[in-house]
């Protein structure tokens, strides 16, 4: 029987893909996209489709013995036998089967997906209010984005047929880990590790070469989604993120190239960094006023009371290694402390970034960033000092 299902699950699958949407296909789970797939779908709709039939059949023999025995005048009520031993024995045994087999099939997959095959690829994922990171085995944050929706959210990747690991953590408050087509999800808890693992199936994306970044197969599907399924705040519905699946070489490829961020001149990587980390979340950079002081025009304001008296390199520096030591007035002490979260050069790279959305300064952040950058490539220059006199 478990076969049996199975095997029109997957005909179900197949038939619906990722992206055809007609109502048919809609009245089924979405496109596949791991091993898990398969026998969790099939253990719902064997779960659902029992229960369909017995509701079915038990309403139906409620209506026709409500109709048939129904107390007519002149008709006598027939005395109701006490006992029958084959019908007893049959509605015990039959259940009991059926239930048996939802718990053995239910228990089984569920113990696939809690151990991990120790041969996994180990992806560590921190959450925080309003964003997901994952640091890939060698130590790369992705750094490619994803416009879905009008709105930038990071983009992941993972290797085709290869165990992945996930060891989750949360910042802040209680999460949920969630990745429909996987059908995985796990929630993630503050001080303290929760584990899922998965074993992608399909491949949704190829390694651009030209364009140096991971490009969807079909232009009609723009791979998967990562979601938060455990309500974490007003901007929990924000925390959506693009899941793609690579093959093993293009997602090598596709790897090294997240971990070198050199080539990405300060403004840019200021941007990339800002947007990856979650920092736009509450703060906006066009003046508009957020959970967060705004970006704009801030730079070499005054701020009395700080150490530096003003937004400069090193005010930036605190302000996202040490939040809480110098609160803006008038704000919440609520930001969180990105300490060896965010790279020197990011923290670099973010505070050029601010710079360069002063107009007043925009110029000078344009060069430093373009100094920045010749250092980068000739090795032999004289490392860059952001704190020089005349930059600021
Ligand atoms: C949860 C919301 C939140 C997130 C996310 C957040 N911040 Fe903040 N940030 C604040 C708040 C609130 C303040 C003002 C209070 C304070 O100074 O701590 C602030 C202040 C700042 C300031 C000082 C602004 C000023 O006008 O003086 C800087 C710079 C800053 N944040 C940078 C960042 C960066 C960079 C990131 C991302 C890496 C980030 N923030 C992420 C809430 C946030
Ligand atoms: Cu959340």
């Amino acid at each position: 029987m478990i076969d049996l299902i199975n095997t029109s699950s997957s005909i179900i699958n197949t038939a619906s893909g990722a992206l055809a949407d007609s109502w048919w296909t809609r009245m089924w789970f979405r496109h596949s996209g791991s091993t898990f797939a398969p026998s969790t779908d099939a253990l719902y709709y064997y779960i659902f489709f029992i229960s369909a039939f017995f509701f079915v059949l038990l309403m139906g023999l409620l209506v026709y013995f409500g109709i048939k025995y129904r107390r007519r005048p002149g008709v006598a009520a027939p005395l109701s036998p006490a006992h029958n031993t084959k019908l007893e024995i049959a509605w015990s045994v039959i259940p009991a089967i059926l239930f048996a087999v939802m718990f053995f099939w239910g228990a089984r997959s569920y113990l696939k997906m809690v151990v991990s095959p120790s041969d996994s690829e180990v992806i560590q994922v921190s959450v925080w209010r309003w964003q997901w990171e994952w640091v890939y085995p060698n130590g790369a944050t992705p750094i490619q984005n994803e416009k879905v929706n009008d709105r930038e959210m990071p983009f992941f990747a993972l290797p085709v047929d290869t165990n992945v690991k996930f060891v989750m953590s949360s910042q802040d408050v209680i999460h949920s880990f969630y990745i429909p087509e996987f059908r995985i999800k796990r929630d993630c808890f503050p001080n303290r590790y929760t584990t899922v693992w998965v074993r992608p199936t399909q491949v949704t994306h190829r390694w651009d070469e030209d364009l140096e970044k991971a490009v969807p197969i079909d232009p009609r599907n723009p791979g998967y989604y990562l979601f938060c399924a455990e309500y974490c705040g007003d901007q929990h519905s924000q925390m959506a993120n693009r899941v793609a699946v690579l093959t093993r070489t293009d997602y090598q490829k596709w790897l090294e190239a997240q971990a070198d961020t050199s080539s990405i001149p300060l403004i840019e990587l200021g941007l990339l960094v800002s947007r990856n980390n979650g920092c736009f979340a509450c703060h906006s950079v066009d003046g508009s006023r957020g959970s967060a002081p705004t970006w704009q025009n801030i730079w070499n304001q005054p701020r009395p009371g700080s150490r530096d008296g003003k937004v400069d390199f090193n005010y930036v520096r605190e302000s996202i290694l040490e939040p809480g030591v110098f609160v803006v007035p008038g704000w919440p002490n609520n930001m969180m402390s990105y300490q060896g979260r965010i790279t020197d050069r990011e923290i670099l790279a973010i505070a050029t970034y601010i710079q360069s959305l002063n107009p007043e300064f925009a110029a000078q952040a344009q060069e430093f960033s373009r100094q920045e950058m010749e250092a980068q490539e000739s090795e032999d220059a004289d490392p860059i000092d952001p704190l020089e006199p005349e930059m600021n």
